[in-house]
This record gives structure tokens, sequence and C-alpha cells, in this order.
């Protein structure tokens, strides 16, 4: 449900106004000469303007308040407070092990770069630089009263003496954390260090998300990642405050998660993959350690056993589940919708029941994805009643059914979501189901599939739900997309990456960046803080901090990346020699490939 539009104080009205263009870096008054009146100035009250306006030049940020991506609910500047990092800095937290780890992770984030040691304290008697406070209620200056905070909200307030990150929740720090990493100089994502100001940009932003289902997937089932590469994606997704991975773990080219009642699951049926290569699998270790990894960053993850098509390298493994109990040939090509598991053999919900099991012993988080798509094979009332039984073992174990829409005419079993993937808003069916009280999660072919190309001559991807540019991305509203669906029943956004065509690392972060952060900006922000116009300038100045953190992405034209001749002052300062670490190059689209060194 989107959390209802609150004022705090008063904002600037958008993250745009506190952007680069009309309050960033200009905003700390004149850089330039002082002015003198009257007389002969005195030479010390010369050389004290003169340190004054050097001082100024030195505290100058290198973003705005306002620069941050998703947009946050409320941004007020005060050019006067800015903070510069002391060499001394330290992170105090409150005394909560929850709060603890986030202020971990803010002092892992921050030490490469700058090179300090950034000891992390709880003890009130240490003074910290950087403060990460868990408060019962949310501090509000302008009103008398303090009040709840929202889900996952966070403040954060900086002044000459430091940063304040306040929230009611370790999520809420988390994701405060992630904002006073933007507001850093983009070297601060080196490995390395790098010699810099760590100037902060004075003010306080509240901020909160409008949606609370805020979600990317990765099909890990057409192509095999390792651990490292789902954790890389995790970083991600983090960073834009998103807060579900989806994993897609298993399809008709590979079993991808081990179970140890059905050995052969992955044994024989997680050794392929698109193309012929030779898959692989998560054992119960390396699948703990990815829930591990993404609790840590607040991100929950949302397994998905895809039944009852999408089925054929189970089928391979076990074929006594195939409706004509014959294995079929393992299968590694790029077709959809030829196989299923046999909805009227009773061992079939045996074995749906024990996987489902196993998983969700697994698995932390409230969700159960249950796939229910392109089941070409089984129609009618045999599909339904089949959907209708593994809700219903769902249900039993305690978790919540997420499915493709196409599980709407089942139905409806209590806190049932659907995953809408359709291209055409206009879905009676699905409208249906949610009057039956089904929730949404909306995933739009033609906005937010990330396995859709850019343009004619992107070089991975497909082009059946169209193609998806950054603006397109970006261009739509959840709470009126879907007609006949009240914005109350839509639980949130989710972009999936299929891997149909995805073999790598780098192929996946060409794919999501930069349209994740524009998907990230239309689950967290407010509509009234959104437009393209501020989103394409904010955007823009995180290709500087992917290229230091040495990540891939798609230079795409309609964002206007900084440029070497611009004397980007992508360290922090102007100069035309910023250090190799955070030289800006190789962004610029090229016609003959487009991965950046
Ligand atoms: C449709 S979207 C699928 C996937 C494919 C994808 C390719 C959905 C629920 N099913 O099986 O990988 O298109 O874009």
């Amino acid at each position: 449900m989107p959390a209802a539009p609150t004022t705090d104080g008063p904002a600037t009205g958008g993250p745009t106004t506190g952007g680069p263009t009309t309050g960033g870096p200009t905003t700390g008054g004149p850089t330039t000469g002082f002015v003198v009146t009257g007389g002969e100035p005195a030479a010390a009250e010369l050389a004290g303007s003169a340190a004054g306006a050097a001082e100024r030049l030195l505290t100058r940020p290198s973003v705005g308040l306002g620069d941050v991506v998703p947009a946050p609910a409320s941004v007020r500047p005060q050019p006067a407070a800015n903070f510069v990092l002391p060499a001394d800095a330290a992170v105090r937290v409150s005394a909560d092990p929850a709060a603890r780890d986030v202020a971990e992770r803010l002092a892992e984030l921050l030490r490469p770069a700058t090179g300090l040691p950034l000891p992390v304290t709880d003890l009130p008697t240490i003074p910290g630089t950087l403060m990460l406070t868990l408060s019962a209620t949310a501090p509000r200056p302008s009103a008398p009263a303090a009040r709840e905070w929202a889900a996952e909200e966070y403040r954060v307030d900086v002044d000459v003496d430091g940063v304040r990150i306040t929230a009611g929740t370790a999520t809420g720090l988390f994701h405060g954390v992630q904002t006073l990493r933007q507001l850093l100089p983009a070297a601060v994502e080196s490995r390395t260090t790098v010699a810099e100001r760590w100037v902060v940009p004075g003010g306080t932003i509240v901020d909160r998300p409008h949606f609370p289902y805020r979600g990317a997937m990765l099909d890990v089932a057409r192509h095999f990642f390792t651990v490292d590469d789902v954790c890389r994606v995790i970083d991600h997704l983090a960073r834009y405050k998103l807060n579900h991975l989806h994993l897609h773990l298993t399809d008709d080219q590979g079993w991808r998660i081990a179970v140890d009642s059905w050995p052969r699951l992955t044994t024989v049926g997680g050794r392929t993959e698109v193309g012929g290569g030779p898959g692989g699998w998560y054992t119960a270790a390396d699948y703990r350690r990815i829930v591990g990894y993404a609790a840590r960053r607040h991100v929950t993850v949302v397994p998905e056993v895809d039944l009852p098509g999408h089925t054929n390298a189970a089928l391979v493994a076990y074929p006594e589940l195939a409706p004509d109990k014959v294995a079929p040939p393992p299968y590694t090509g790029t077709e959809v919708g030829f196989s299923y598991v046999d909805p009227t053999d009773e061992r079939t919900y045996d074995f749906v029941a024990d996987v489902l099991g196993e998983v969700a012993a697994l698995t932390p988080g409230p969700w159960l994805h249950i796939g229910g798509d392109e089941a070409y094979k089984v129609k009618g009332a045999a599909y339904t009643g089949f959907v209708e039984r593994v809700q219903q073992i769902v249900a039993g174990l305690g978790r919540t059914v997420v499915g493709w829409h196409q599980i709407a005419p089942a139905d409806h079993v209590d806190g049932r979501v659907l995953q809408w993937w359709g291209t055409d808003g206009d879905d009676p069916t699905v409208a249906e189901a949610v009057r039956r009280g089904a929730r949404l999660i909306l995933s739009p072919g033609n906005h937010a599939y990330l396995d859709m190309k850019y343009a004619p001559d992107t070089p991975l991807g497909h082009d059946w739900a169209g193609l998806i540019d950054v603006h397109r991305a970006y261009h739509w509203d959840p709470a009126t997309h879907l007609t006949g669906v009240p914005a109350e029943a839509v639980l949130g956004v989710e972009a999936p990456l299929w891997t149909e065509s995805v073999t790598s690392l780098a192929e996946i972060e060409f794919l999501l960046l930069p349209r994740l952060p524009a998907l990230a900006e239309v689950a967290w922000s407010a509509p009234s803080t959104r437009s393209w116009a501020g989103f394409r300038e904010r955007l823009a100045g995180h290709g500087p901090r992917w290229q230091a953190a040495g990540i891939t992405f798609h230079p795409s034209p309609e964002i206007p990346w900084p440029h070497p001749s611009d004397n980007v002052r992508i360290a922090g300062r102007p100069t035309t020699s910023p250090p190799a670490s955070t030289t800006f190059r190789h962004i610029r689209p090229r016609a003959d490939q487009n991965h950046l060194e």
C-alpha cells in the first residue's frame, strides 16, 4: 500500500530544488573573490576574508543535498552547514545489534576510499561525527508533537559538526546510510584510497518509501550465476533502496536449488543451461549465504519454484513427474510453454510439498513464489485446480503465495499476490482477482522488463515487449497502471531480468544500469517528487560512481553524463587531471560496443 504522503516542515518541495542545477555546488555562496566595501581594508581583514573564501571553496560539496536517487520525500538544504569528514571521524551508533550492523556497513563502505580507520562504537561517551540513532518517534523540530515513523523512514541531518541519521528501525538507518553514500563525492566508491576532501552538503532529508515492495528478479535458471554474482546484484539493489530480490530458481534449462529429498533435481537437472554450458546450482549453504548477505543489506529474498510449466529440468531428473512418465531430453534452447508436471498424479503434490517445504525452511522471508506462467499445456480446471492445491501447500507452510498473474483465475487464498507482467494495462481477469482480495506486484513487460533491449542495436536482450530506454523505464505510474485496480491493491514494483541472452555479471550490470535506479524511483518516490527532467540530471552523477566502483553500465544517450571536457569535479574539486581511479572516461556511447572498460 502506498504510504500516505506527509509533509515535514518547510520542505523544499522535492529533490530537484536541491539538485546541482539550482542548489548544488553553487549554494555555498560566492566561491571566487570577496566584496570589500568602503576604504582601504586592513591587511588582516583581507587575509581573513581570503581565508573565508578559500574555506568556502574547500568545503564546497560535489553534489547537492537533493541529488539522491531515488528522490527523497523532503530535502531542506543548509548551504552554510556543509560537513567535512575529519581524519579522526568515528561512527557512533545506538546500542542495538541490528543498528550496529548498519554502522559496520557504513564504515566498510567508507574505509577503502577514505583510508580512514572509522572506528564504530556504541559507547555514548565517545563523540561520533557520524551518528546512527534509533529513536522511538520521528523527530519533528517544526511541530509540537513527535509522530510515528512511517515504515522504513529515516532522517539525515548534516551540519558542520557531523552527520546524524535517525530512524525507527535498522532498515531505516540502512536507507539513510545509502543516502549519505550518495551525498559524498563519487570517489567514495573507489576501492582504493583517494586524496579527497570528503564534503557532505548541509541540511536535512526526511525520507520514506511510497510502495512497500520494491524489487528486482534475477533468472539464475536460464544461465547460472555464482553466489558472488548474486551478492553483487544485491549490492546494486541496496544502493537504490530496493528491498526484495526475487530469484527465479527453476526452469526448463536448469534446476538451481538443492533439495535433499529429491537430490537428482540438481545433480541431474542442474547441469544444463541455455546454449549448452555447464549450469550449476546452489547448495543449502550457498543459498543461506545469499539470504544472509541480503538480510544484512535489508533485502528479502523471494524464491521462485516455477510450476506447473517451465519444469523440463525436473522431468529430466524425475520422469515420474512427467505426464507420460518418460524423461524428456535436457533442454538448452529458449522456447517456453512445452513442459509441465503431471497435475493428475498425487506424486506431483508430494514433490511440490517437499520442494516448497525445504525452500521455505531455508528462506527467512514471508514469500514463496510458485510461478504459474506459460503453462500452456495445463488448461482450464486442471490448471486452476493445480494452482489452488499449491496455494494451500504454501499457506500450510505459513508463507504468503506469489505467482505470475496467470494464476489470477484460481481461488483466492489469504494474502495472495499476483505479479503482473502484461504489456496492456487492461486486464479484467487480474482486476477481478484483485476484487477477490489479491494484491499486485507490477512488472509491466514494456516498462520494467530489464531483458528488453534499450534500442534496436543493443547487443543483448529481447524486444517482444518493446524497447525500454531509461525514459520508458521511468515514465509510468504504478498506482494507475492497471484499469480497475485501485492504488491500495498495489504492493509495489519489481524489475525482472530474464537471462536467456545474459551470460556474465558484466552483462547483468549492463542491462540493470541505468534502468534499475529508474524503476527504484518509480517504486520509492512519491509522484509529487518525481520528474524526468530532475531524474536524468540526478542519475547522470551516478555514472562516475559506477565507474569508480568498477561497475559496468549502459551509457544511455538520454542521460547527460558528465564528460571529461566539462572539467567535471568527479573527485570533488575542479581539476583537469583527477586521480586515475576516478577519471571519467569511455562514458560516451560508442557505436561499436557498449561495455565500458
Ligand atoms: C516470459 S515473463 C517469461 C519468461 C521469459 C521471458 C523473456 C514470464 C513470467 N515468463 O519465461 O524468460 O518472457 O522475456
